[in-house]
């Protein structure tokens, strides 16, 4: 809680062009939480470091998902939009929860496993412990509610572990977060390959629809979409391709399935994919327009950076010393 408030905190990483994945698991979601709410939404850019960055690439995409979640509806009256980095009481709990988080909990991360697989080159200890870090993004902030995609769900969970180990060690001092996951959405898969997630990161360009693309190319990307070799527009798991299409076309058109399985009854996987483009690129239009005007303004978007930190820091500090005190720190 913050005050009177629930509290909600939620964050993406500037590791990629932000993709449809991203926004309808979580940032329009971020959105849904009103003025009764108290809400914290931070640019994960030390989360982003977990695996190589460009410099230059890293420093363009923190201000561009900045501009996404202006653009994608969080006014920052409103809302506290801040980078991670910007507030070192992040990777200050980071450390202090780390000495509560167990090897063996870590080790059982699908994360890191996958994203080891993935960079054999580069298993540092820093994408080992990343969830001890996304649990002090969480806690740090007294949050209640985390909007999140399912990939993410394990993650949270330990979060929740380490807040009730935490308080059962010491006495009541984090809240033990609730994950908010929109089951309409929760995993938009790779358009390549529909049983894998649609990553940010994935190297395969069509395998991935980003919010900025043009309409062109979302229309291209969703007629290139794997299917299978029938000709049904029907959920099921043996569909996997047309399903994930389904979910996305229902996310963006707000028909139900049952609708679009009739609209498509008779028809072929022609005109299902073009619908499914056209809906996304339509949907996104006003996004991608608002994103053009925020970000042609750095100064714009610098002032909510600083303004953000400058209250996140706020609460962070006051977490921050709570913990020391009941760790036994002299402060
Ligand atoms: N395909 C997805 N479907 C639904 N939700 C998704 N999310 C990510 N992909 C999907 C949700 O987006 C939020 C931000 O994710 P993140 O940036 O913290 O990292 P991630 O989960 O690892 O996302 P990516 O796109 O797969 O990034 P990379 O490629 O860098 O690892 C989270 O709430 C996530 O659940």
């Amino acid at each position: 809680m913050t005050g009177d408030k629930r509290t909600v905190f939620s964050a993406v990483q500037p590791s990629g062009n932000l993709t449809i994945g991203n926004y309808l698991g979580a940032i329009k979601n971020f959105s849904r939480f009103g003025e009764e709410y108290k809400t914290f939404f931070c640019v994960a850019d030390l989360h982003a470091i977990t695996v190589r960055q460009i410099p230059a690439e890293l420093r363009k995409r923190t201000y561009e998902t900045l501009a996404l979640y202006i653009a994608c509806g969080l006014s920052p009256e409103k809302n506290t939009i801040f980078v991670q980095s910007h507030v070192p009481e992040h990777t200050e709990l980071a450390w202090l929860l780390n000495c509560y988080t167990m090897f063996g909990e870590l080790s059982r991360m699908t994360q890191f496993k996958d994203k080891s697989a993935k960079h054999a080159q580069n298993i540092n200890a820093g994408l080992f412990t990343y969830p001890a870090l996304m649990a002090a993004d969480i806690l740090l902030y007294g949050t209640d509610i985390v909007p999140v995609g399912l990939d993410q769900k394990q993650h949270l969970e330990l979060t929740r572990d380490i807040a009730i180990r935490f308080n059962q060690t010491y006495s009541d001092t984090f809240t033990v977060p609730e994950g908010y996951i929109s089951t309409d959405t929760m995993k938009i898969m790779s358009l390549a390959e529909p049983t894998s997630k649609m990553s940010k990161s994935d190297e395969n360009q069509n395998a991935v629809v980003y919010i900025l693309d043009t309409k062109d190319d979302i229309i291209r990307k969703f007629k290139r979409a794997v299917t299978d070799s029938d000709s049904v527009v029907r959920y099921g798991e043996d569909k996997p391709g047309i399903s994930n299409l389904m979910t996305i076309y229902r996310a963006f058109s707000g028909k139900t399935l049952e609708e679009i399985e009739r609209e498509f009854s008779g028809r072929g996987y022609g005109d299902f994919k073009l619908a499914v483009g056209e809906a996304v690129a339509d949907g996104l239009a006003p996004v991608r327009d608002e994103f053009a005007r925020l970000i042609a303004d750095k100064r714009y978007l610098e002032d909510v950076m600083k303004s953000g930190a400058e209250e996140a820091h706020y609460y962070a500090r006051r977490m921050i010393s709570k913990v020391k005190k009941k760790i036994g720190f002299v402060i």
